[in-house]
């Protein structure tokens, strides 16, 4: 891509301060993002994204989405609660986001400051606080109507909509790459029957649909000089989903041992003393309104989270890479190995995972 003149789209939000830099920032696998600097210590610095409108095509909707979730969790700032909210800012002509003359889409946020992020967790502390900032952000939008949200990419984490893609990748095979990967392809159909059970839960009204994040990396937190979370970032997919798929997806890249795309899968293991962790923090902030279905089945959530980015990553490098971006050639494959077996790992330590869960669960409905 070429570089942007970040100066100039700089000069289309109504920013404050004097520009300074702009430089790429962030590790995002979708969007592409800077980092925009102003001249004085006392003004804010920026963060400005290039929206990825073909994975996001309504573009006008989302930014709706987030500017209504943004609104409602800063209308609730409750005393003691330190945590920040993501702040679009608007265009010189009052909307939140600008397009430019070729048609791209970009937007600006008031970059959260002290604001540091992690891919792999520190120590179990970072883990705690993941769990208290994503938990809080269900709890807070638990009054908000799921009608006002516009599903931005439907069936985003439906397992059933995800098999269905990879089986017509496979059947396309476009770039031939299905005979190199067939070991992954056969862990699939291997496990697939368990991964539904989710889904079925769901047709079966057991568990409800909520304003759930969607996204719930643990990058996706930031956290300040203390370690503490201060915001929960990337709004972009908050839709109407189940607390499970939020609870499983920060298990999933917390409780690993290792990078998304480890190459020595030895290395890739899954830590219970940091699931244990997040499970308390998240809990303690939703454990009082989950329903029992919801609460036997965060155990489970952890590995269909994990199985369905492994089946994602599967499935574009079977396509031939045409939806997340790649820093070299099998990144692709490489993240769906690592996926794989942290969920192979996962699967091992079941009976572990659910006790430490309950047991995080009845501390907090006790409590
Ligand atoms: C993508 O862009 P990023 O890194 O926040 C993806 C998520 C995956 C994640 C895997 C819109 O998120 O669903 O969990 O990569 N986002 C979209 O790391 O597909
Ligand atoms: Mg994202």
């Amino acid at each position: 891509m070429p570089e942007p003149d970040l100066k100039s789209l700089f000069d289309k939000f109504r920013t404050t301060g004097t520009w300074l830099e702009g430089a790429a920032t962030g590790s995002g696998h979708i969007h592409s993002t800077f980092l925009l600097r102003t001249r004085e210590e006392d003004e804010p610095d920026y963060i400005l994204q290039k929206i990825n409108h073909s994975v996001f095509p309504p573009v006008a909707e989302m930014m709706d989405n987030i500017r209504m979730v943004t609104n409602h969790i800063r209308n609730k700032k409750r005393a003691g609660n330190n945590m920040q909210v993501l702040e679009i800012i608007e265009t010189g002509t009052g909307k939140d986001y600008y397009t430019d003359p070729g048609g791209n889409f970009w937007r600006m946020y008031r970059r959260i400051s002290p604001g540091r992020s992690y891919d792999v967790v520190p120590d179990d502390n970072v883990a705690r606080e993941a769990g208290r900032a994503f938990g809080q952000f269900i709890a807070d939008l638990g009054d908000l109507s799921a009608k006002k949200i516009f599903p931005v990419i439907p069936g985003f984490n439906s397992m059933e909509m995800r098999f269905d893609q990879f089986k017509k990748a496979l059947l396309a095979d476009p770039v031939k790459r299905a005979g190199e990967v067939k070991e992954e392809i056969d862990f699939v159909f291997a496990n697939i029957d368990r991964m539904l059970i989710i889904p079925r839960l769901e047709k079966e009204g057991k568990l409800p649909l909520r304003i759930t994040h969607n996204d719930t990396k643990l990058n996706n937190v930031l956290f300040d000089e203390n370690d503490m979370a201060v915001c929960v970032i990337d709004l972009d997919t908050v839709m109407p989903g189940l607390s499970l798929y939020d609870f499983g997806d920060t298990v999933r890249t917390a409780a690993s041992t290792a990078e998304e795309d480890e190459a020595d899968l030895d290395r890739v293991n899954f830590s219970t003393k940091v699931l244990k962790a997040y499970s308390e923090g998240f809990l303690e902030k939703t454990a009082s309104f989950l329903t029992p279905w919801e609460t036997e089945h965060l155990a489970l959530s952890a590995q269909y989270m994990t199985f369905i980015m492994g089946l994602r990553f599967l499935t574009d490098y079977i396509a031939g890479d045409i939806y997340y971006t790649i820093r070299y050639g099998n990144q692709n494959i490489r993240r769906c190995r690592a996926q794989f077996r942290l969920m192979s790992r996962m699967a091992e330590r079941y009976g572990e995972t659910m006790d430490i869960i309950l047991q995080a669960a009845g501390k907090y409905l006790k409590g």
